[in-house]
């Protein structure tokens, strides 16, 4: 996928405002829904998709990861908690995007619309646009609504609103290297997160696009946007969807050589210093990971656990999500307590 223009398109909707949620208690169990990542040694990255993440190897300390991506339901409890407003929700001001005449500054979110045409596959502005209107709470627009969605993931929140979640929840977003060891589920180097194989007893278990990107899809996975955070087969860590549904905003910076020398054994990675996207060098952003229910495989491979996204850290869309790392003691240590 192309996020190079993407950015450029969204020029409009950039938030620079700092955003602090407002200090809130934490769940009781800070672990609760998540799982026990022991670590270890791996080789991640993939000679495959945009070929920004060449094959290198780390090892990681182990971690809690949650095992779904963060839900409608779970995402208000934050916004009940907190009063937080997502960057979606909030009107930028001129001084953050000048040039932008002042009745065009609306907030809203990008969304996803099927063009009536045949299109370029390279033509992404004529499926994505800029939908006033558009949140967490109205995925397609003020019309629409997440009601009977509680279960699905929380999209139309930017990196910021993903870190201010996470802090509230007492954890944080996990590092590129511990998103994609998680994916994996134990495999080495496997294509899909499930194994060597596309499919599994002849169904493809993941919320992707099934027929023709972007303007038919045939709902063979049986959702055409989101779907429920367990709809689909866990990993084999017990991890649902580290495969497509929605992608999921990580740590850290986005460079395209951002693994150090990939020649030498990385520990506990936690990604470069800096942003660059020789695509659009005057953005920072951060890497997503894990694909949505808007890849397939004549134009999108995120859904594979080697491949990797970047978007701006106020950048909001209607296919992206996250979950949250712990850094809590390891389940021995808590039980000898
Ligand atoms: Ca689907
Ligand atoms: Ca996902």
């Amino acid at each position: 996928m192309r996020t190079v223009a993407l950015s450029t398109l969204l020029s409009a909707a950039l938030v620079s405002q700092a955003q602090q949620a407002p200090a809130a208690a934490a769940p009781v169990d800070a672990t609760a829904g998540m799982v026990w990542i022991p670590g270890g040694e791996a080789t991640l990255g993939s000679q495959e998709g945009d070929r920004d993440a060449p094959l290198h190897r780390v090892a990681l300390s182990g971690y809690w990861i949650d095992a779904t991506e963060v839900t409608n339901d779970q995402f208000a409890a934050f916004v009940a908690a907190t009063g937080y407003v997502t960057d979606a929700e909030r009107r930028p001001t001129p001084a953050e995007v000048p040039g932008v005449p002042p009745e065009s500054l609306v907030a809203g979110s990008l969304v996803f619309t099927p063009p009536p045409d045949a299109v370029d596959l390279r033509e992404f502005w004529r499926w994505w646009s800029y939908v006033p209107g558009a949140d967490w709470r109205h995925p397609a627009g003020p019309r629409s609504s997440i009601r009977g969605r509680g279960r699905h993931p929380v999209v139309h929140v930017s990196w910021r609103d993903a870190a201010a979640y996470a802090k509230w929840a007492g954890k944080r977003l996990p590092t590129e290297a511990e998103w994609e060891f998680a994916a994996r589920g134990g495999l080495d180097q496997q294509r899909y997160v499930w194994g060597a194989e596309q499919r599994v007893a002849g169904v493809l278990p993941a919320n992707i696009w099934n027929g023709d990107f972007p303007r038919r899809n045939t709902r063979e996975d049986g959702y055409e946007q989101t779907a429920p955070v367990r709809a689909f087969l866990a990993n084999g860590f017990g991890l649902y969807g580290m495969s497509g549904n929605v992608w999921e905003w990580c740590q850290d910076w986005y460079h395209p050589r951002g693994y150090g020398d990939v020649t030498q054994l990385q520990q506990d990675p936690k990604g470069p210093a800096q942003s660059y996207d020789p695509q659009e060098p005057g953005a920072q952003k951060r890497v997503m990971r894990g694909g949505s229910y808007l890849c397939s495989d004549v134009y999108c491979l995120g859904y594979l656990p080697g491949t990797r996204m970047k978007s701006t850290p106020d950048t909001s869309l209607c296919h992206t999500g996250f979950r949250c790392v712990s850094d809590a003691p390891p389940p021995a240590a808590r039980a000898v307590k």
